[in-house]
Parts: structure tokens; sequence; C-alpha cells
């Protein structure tokens, strides 16, 4: 079900400051920015490497508000790892058979993501403690 690791999701205060961090760092090269409404959060992907079944990125996120998922995180947790995520080749599938486990769903039904992904939350306190997220990629040719 699970093809690779897609990204790691990375809260921060200050995304240009950590996208500068990540550059110097790492040499990482950011390959998208957008801003997610929907999830609260400005974001930039920043590439890895590339698999058969795709590519992977660390995502950085900035919150929107403070009253958002990623607002709160940093609130209480502060900077750091906030999750990891899984691609998949069909979303909807794999959040069936993960439910089917007895692990919540956030998402009862797929959502935009990163790159026109449809991207589906799984809840922490199922997963140990991880917040996880599965991404199933656009097709190739959109
Ligand atoms: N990783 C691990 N645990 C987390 C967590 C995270 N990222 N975020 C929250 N938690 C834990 C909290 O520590 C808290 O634990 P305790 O009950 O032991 O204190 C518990 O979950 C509840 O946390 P909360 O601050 O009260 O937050 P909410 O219940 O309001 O929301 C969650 C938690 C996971 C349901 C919410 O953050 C969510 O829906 N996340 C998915 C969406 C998201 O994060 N989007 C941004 C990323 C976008 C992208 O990747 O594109
Ligand atoms: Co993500």
């Amino acid at each position: 079900m699970i093809l690779r690791i897609d990204h790691v999701g990375i809260a921060c205060h200050d995304l240009e400051a950590t996208i500068a961090l990540y550059q110097k760092t790492f040499g990482l090269k950011v390959v998208h920015r957008e801003v997610n409404e929907e999830q609260g959060v400005r974001e930039a992907m920043l590439h890895v490497a590339d698999g058969e079944t795709g590519g992977s990125y660390i995502q950085l996120l900035e919150p929107l508000h403070p009253d958002t998922p990623v607002g709160k995180f940093l609130a209480t947790r502060g900077e750091g790892v906030h999750h990891v995520a899984y691609g998949v080749s069909d979303v909807a599938g794999a959040m069936d058979e993960i439910a089917a486990t007895g692990v919540r769903l956030i998402d009862k039904t797929p959502r935009h993501g990163s790159m026109n992904s449809s991207i589906a939350f799984l809840h922490p306190k199922d997963v140990g403690g991880v917040l996880t997220e599965l991404v199933q990629a656009p097709p190739r040719d959109s």
C-alpha cells in the first residue's frame, strides 16, 4: 500500500529563514511554494530525491494564524517535525484499509495537498504520537 516517504513536514515560525537554513546546510532547493488556506499554512517543498514511485521532499510549514493546526503545534511544542507523509497510489483505498484496522481518520474524504496531490491525515493518538499523512500524487501529465 505504501510506496515511499513522500515528505516530512516541519513546523517553523519563519518560512523564509528556515528555507535559507535548509539551502545553506543541505543544499536543498525549493521546487514549490503554496498558501493553503484550508490547512492554514504557507509552505515550501524542498526536493530531496527521486525514486521509481515519485519524489521525496521536506515540507516547511509556517502557520497563517495562531488558531490553525500548525499554529497550535508551535505554541505547545515549538519548532520541529510536525508530520510524516507516505506516498500511496490510491489514497481513498489506503484510508479504507487503515480505518479498518481501527485507526481514526482526521479526514473522512481526501482533500487538496501540495502540488495538486490528494491527501488525508490519520490521528496522531492512534499512530504512536506521529501525525501521519497519506499522499496520492496527481497523474504525471497534469
Ligand atoms: N504530532 C503529534 N501529536 C500532535 C500533533 C502533531 N503534529 N498535533 C497535535 N498533536 C497532539 C497534541 O499534542 C495533543 O496531545 P495531548 O492530548 O496529549 O495534549 C492532541 O494531539 C490534541 O492536540 P490539540 O493541540 O488539542 O489539537 P487539535 O486536537 O485541535 O488538533 C490534530 C490535532 C492532529 C487533529 C490537528 O492538528 C489536525 O487536524 N492536523 C491535520 C492537518 C494539518 O496538520 N495540516 C497542516 C499540514 C498541511 C500539509 O501537510 O499540507
Ligand atoms: Co504534509
